[in-house]
């Protein structure tokens, strides 16, 4: 609470030095120029590119945990043998960044190139990795003692200097065109939530995650190995909700508010077909590939609440995962199915590995280590997809404590839009709280509010308190 209090207070200080003047002057300007400002912009923009708002369906029934589900109440049948085409056919497509340096890879490679250390150092397997050698323990012989070694004490740790950017760190583009991805599958887990709900989680995994700068100095807080992934969440076979990571939160939307990109439809062996299907389309941000529904500047939330850190979208490089992946049905609970032979072939035991995908945050003496007031060069690697919440009910992963009005994680209704030069038709609909100022009534109420509030201090407690 003292943590959103203190954003707050920054906020309101960054936000009303430049609108302070502008405050100023309302007593002197009358309702007539006020409405000659207002061109409901937001309007015009639903109808240009017929948005329609959202409806909450509010009649649905729960989503349940694993342990609640049973033959009576599960949504996909026991015996699945293929992945929904419902969960294909809403297969996000994710535009990367035009200068992106990091593209995403296959785990299978990426592993190749690490070998497996204790926190101190210590080598428990010395030999370049192999996907088959994670797993969820290991035993160590040290003077004929015999001792098991948990995983989650572990890190993958990079033979090569990952500081000169190898050429395997860059990992691999998609087909321009097509937007194939050869030889850098992304990882699908289908979950059944239940009562006609069901969880399709696309795991994206890139070999490095490039940190922000600040000021032109960093990167900060880069790290090796980078794991992120959305979820689209089905009711009887209809997409109606998305959820982006971002960092270590995100933003979930209605999946009506989501942009959609027309795509031929791929049949279930693969095969291309007439038939057109509009697909969801996400931003994967320069860098540190954290997700968004729009182009442009994000702020970020945390860790860095204090500095002036964002991140960029655009419409760079465009990634069709459903052209390539590993697949698993998953219980969220015990029992995982691979789902087509390339993921058969990686076995199930890298599943339950639960070291870092990456090196360990470099000691303070290394050379390559730096430190900024909040964040160091070089943090841990990330943990693998399996410990991410799969079995949440919650369309978030976590739900953070320091914003106590979103408690619920609820879903957005409309796009939340990017700042900055680099976003689009910024100029029309305004920043977020614009979009929350538009529905408000009656219209010369609107027009004042915009007027003093426009990115004001209001918009701020607005945009937390509603998002
Ligand atoms: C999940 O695990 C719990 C505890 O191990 C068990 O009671 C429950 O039956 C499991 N649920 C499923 C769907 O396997
Ligand atoms: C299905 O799930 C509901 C919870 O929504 C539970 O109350 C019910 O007992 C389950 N059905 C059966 C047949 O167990
Ligand atoms: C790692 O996996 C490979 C097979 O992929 C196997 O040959 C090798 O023995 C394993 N190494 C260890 C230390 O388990
Ligand atoms: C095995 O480990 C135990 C306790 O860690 C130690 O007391 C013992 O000396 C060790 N034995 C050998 C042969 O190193
Ligand atoms: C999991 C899976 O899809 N396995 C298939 C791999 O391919 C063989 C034939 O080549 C099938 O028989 C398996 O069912």
């Amino acid at each position: 609470m003292l943590v959103t209090l203190a954003f707050l207070l920054y906020s309101s200080i960054i936000w009303i030095l430049p609108n302070f003047s502008s405050a100023l002057v309302i007593p002197y300007i009358d309702e007539n120029i006020l409405n000659h400002f207002d061109n409901d912009p937001f309007n015009e923009y639903i109808e240009q590119n017929k948005i329609k708002p959202f409806n909450l369906k509010k009649n649905l029934p729960p989503i349940l945990t694993p342990d609640k589900i049973n033959d009576e109440n599960r949504s996909l049948h026991k015996d699945i043998s293929k992945i929904p085409s419902y969960v294909i056919d809403n297969c996000p497509l994710v535009h990367l960044y035009s200068e992106e340096t990091y593209f995403p890879d296959d785990i299978k490679e990426y592993t190749k190139h690490f070998t497996l250390k204790d926190s101190d150092g210590n080598s428990i397997i010395d030999t370049p990795l192999s996907l088959q050698n994670l797993t969820s323990s290991y035993k160590v012989i040290h003077d004929d003692n015999e001792t098991i070694v948990e995983s989650n004490s572990l890190y993958m740790t990079s033979i090569d200097d990952f500081d000169k950017d190898p050429t395997w760190l860059l990992g691999k583009q998609p087909e321009y065109g097509t937007g194939y991805l050869k030889d850098a599958p992304a990882v699908l887990f289908v979950v059944d939530k239940g009562n006609g709900w069901v969880d399709a989680f696309w795991f994206y995994f890139y070999p490095m995650n490039g940190g922000p700068y600040i000021m032109g100095y960093g990167p900060w807080g880069s790290h090796v190995g980078d794991w992120e992934h959305s979820l689209v969440r089905f009711f009887k076979g209809k997409p109606q909700y998305l959820w982006l990571s971002a960092h270590s939160g995100g933003t979930a939307y209605q999946f009506g508010a989501i942009e959609k990109l027309e795509k031929l439809r791929h049949d279930e062996d693969g095969k291309l077909t007439p038939e057109v299907i509009e697909r969801p389309l996400i931003f994967s941000a320069r860098g540190t590939h954290a997700n968004y529904a729009s182009v442009g500047q994000h702020p970020h939330d945390v860790p860095f609440f204090f500095m002036p850190l964002s991140d960029f979208t655009d419409r760079g490089p465009l990634w069709d995962p459903s052209l390539n992946f590993y697949s698993y049905i998953y219980d969220g609970n015990k029992s995982v199915k691979p789902m087509n032979n390339q993921t058969s072939e990686l076995g199930l035991n890298w599943l339950l590995y639960r070291g870092t995908w990456g090196d360990k945050q470099l000691p303070a003496k290394d050379p390559r280590q730096k430190w900024c007031p909040a964040q160091w060069r070089y943090i841990d690697g990330p943990i693998g997809p399996l410990f991410k919440n799969l079995q949440r009910q919650s369309l978030c992963q976590s739900i953070k404590s320091w914003k106590p009005f979103n408690h619920g994680c609820p879903a957005r209704r409309y796009l939340k839009r990017g700042n900055g030069l680099t976003a689009e038709r910024n100029d029309l609909i305004g920043d977020n709280c614009g979009v929350l100022l538009y529905n408000i009534r009656p219209k010369w109420l609107r027009s004042i509010l915009r007027f003093v509030t426009w990115r004001g201090v209001l918009c701020n407690i607005m945009e937390y308190s509603t998002g």
